[in-house]
């Protein structure tokens, strides 16, 4: 039996990713690529609808694929492609647009935020339709999970909306997806603001530790963590939402359970736990970095990755996006 299929991706957002993407959303997808037929992209398209320098993005482009593949997913194994490649993608969007309300797309909490952050006039229309393009993105390949952050969820759940519209309208086309929402515990917040989720834009650097720093950066942010004046390594989130967000980065990383690090730091002072902590991230991150690293010293080669996997998600993309086509009454070219 063909094993069921996976769909997630990130936006290339930063010259480097934080931990929380490697420990909220890589450190899964490295487990579930074994048990799925998964598909991991580098959504380029999406990273559009924020201001970018146009080499920069490119370059952006190439470190995220690049950190997905240091960080263990396998390009033999899984499709791990960049969106733009697969022209699909663009072109269903086009005609899932088309059976989206307009009230529907203004409900998107993450619209209706960013809009108005920004204001009506700096806002784009790719805003507007960003859940449409990540509908076509999982649709286009038969999709049956989709992990994700929970900031995600609603947009999962319009990507279902349309596969079911478009399904009862036209004719099976879709396969329904289900979101996978990540566990809370694997939410990481930032270092100096531990109640914020850590993020790839957060203003300030000083509580983001980046995949790429180098490990003497990544050590002295741990050690200048905002903590607490109690003194004892305990999780507490609403208390002690510096040293819980500490404590679950060393169980995440670790694979131990937070009580037993707890346990083997009782009576020690915060300076001895971010020490351990600092080596436990040094020797996780070390290879990843250095992996990444080489493998960005050959962009021809990554391309070449790139440009395989590319070939591979445009046969499932081209059959499906043919027969939406064939299914909606455009007129087949001979
Ligand atoms: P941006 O600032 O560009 O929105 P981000 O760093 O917040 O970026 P996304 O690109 O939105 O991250 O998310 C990519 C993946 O990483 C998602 O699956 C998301 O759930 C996960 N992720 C992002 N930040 C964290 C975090 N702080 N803790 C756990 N998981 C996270
Ligand atoms: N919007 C998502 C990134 C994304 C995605 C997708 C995730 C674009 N297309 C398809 C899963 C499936 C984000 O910001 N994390």
């Amino acid at each position: 039996m063909s094993k069921p299929r996976l769909y997630s991706g990130m936006q290339p957002s930063a010259d480097s990713l934080q931990i929380g993407n490697y420990i909220g959303a890589l450190m899964q997808w490295r487990d579930l690529q074994e048990t799925y037929d998964a598909y991991f992209s580098v959504v380029d398209l999406h990273a559009l609808t924020q201001p970018n320098d146009p080499s920069e993005l490119r370059e952006k482009t190439r470190r995220t694929a690049a950190q997905y593949i240091a960080a263990g997913i396998e390009p033999s194994k899984s499709t791990l492609y960049v969106q733009s490649h697969v022209r699909a993608h663009a072109e269903l969007a086009w005609i899932l647009s088309t059976i989206t309300g307009f009230g529907e797309a203004s409900r998107m909490t993450q619209f209706k935020d960013k809009s108005q952050r920004y204001g009506a006039d700096a806002t784009n229309v790719g805003l507007f339709t960003y859940p449409v393009l990540m509908a076509a993105d999982i649709l286009l390949y038969q999709t049956d999970i989709v992990p994700v952050g929970d900031d995600q969820k609603q947009h999962v759940e319009l990507t279902r909306d349309l596969a079911e519209r478009f399904n009862a309208r036209y004719g099976d086309a879709f396969r329904v997806p289900i979101p996978v929402i990540q566990q809370d515990t694997a939410r990481i917040y930032d270092l100096q603001m531990p109640t914020a989720k850590m993020s790839k834009s957060a203003e300030s650097d000083a509580g983001v530790l980046w995949l790429l720093d180098d490990p003497a950066a990544s050590a002295k942010k741990i050690m200048r963590a905002v903590t607490d004046s109690e003194g004892s390594v305990r999780y507490d989130r609403e208390a002690k939402p510096g040293v819980s967000n500490l404590l679950v980065i060393y169980a995440a990383l670790t694979g131990r359970q937070i009580p037993a690090i707890e346990d083997e730091y009782a009576g020690r002072g915060y300076g001895d736990f971010k020490k351990g902590l600092a080596e436990v991230v040094v020797e996780e991150f070390g290879p990843v970095r250095q992996r990444a690293l080489e493998l960005l010293d050959d962009p021809a080669e990554l391309d070449r990755v790139l440009a395989a996997n590319a070939a591979r998600a445009d046969e499932v993309a081209d059959a499906t996006l043919a027969d939406v086509y064939d299914k909606m009454g455009l007129l087949r070219r001979v």
